[in-house]
């Protein structure tokens, strides 16, 4: 009978790791590269509240820029990041000012 307990206490620890362990992956900010005149991945969804970290990989400088200017970073040279954490569901469109035809969108899903 013990023993069954402690075997039972054991994966139910197991469990709770493995859940913490999927909330930590969640929180974990996404990439967004800016590379060769376009974003990639070009469409990301995630859930609310992650961070995507943008880096321009190109010679030329980039922006990430939204309409509705809930995104404006500065012109980002080589290297350069710019961040955001999307707080609320939707799909936020945005493109580079520099040159427009450059889009990408984040969908932000439950
Ligand atoms: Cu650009």
């Amino acid at each position: 009978m013990m023993k069954l307990f402690v075997l039972l206490a054991g994966s139910v620890l197991a469990l709770a790791a493995a859940q913490a362990r999927a909330l930590e992956t969640t929180a974990k900010p996404l990439s967004v590269e800016i590379t060769k005149f376009a974003f990639a991945p070009k469409e990301i969804t995630i859930a609310p509240g992650t961070k995507i970290v943008w880096t321009n990989l190109d010679e030329t400088p980039h922006t990430v820029t939204s309409a509705d200017k809930q995104l404006k970073s500065s012109a980002l040279d080589t290297n350069d990041k710019f961040e955001h954490v999307f707080a609320s569901e939707g799909d936020f469109s945005y493109f580079c000012t520099l040159h427009p035809f450059m889009t990408g969108v984040v969908h932000v899903r439950k």
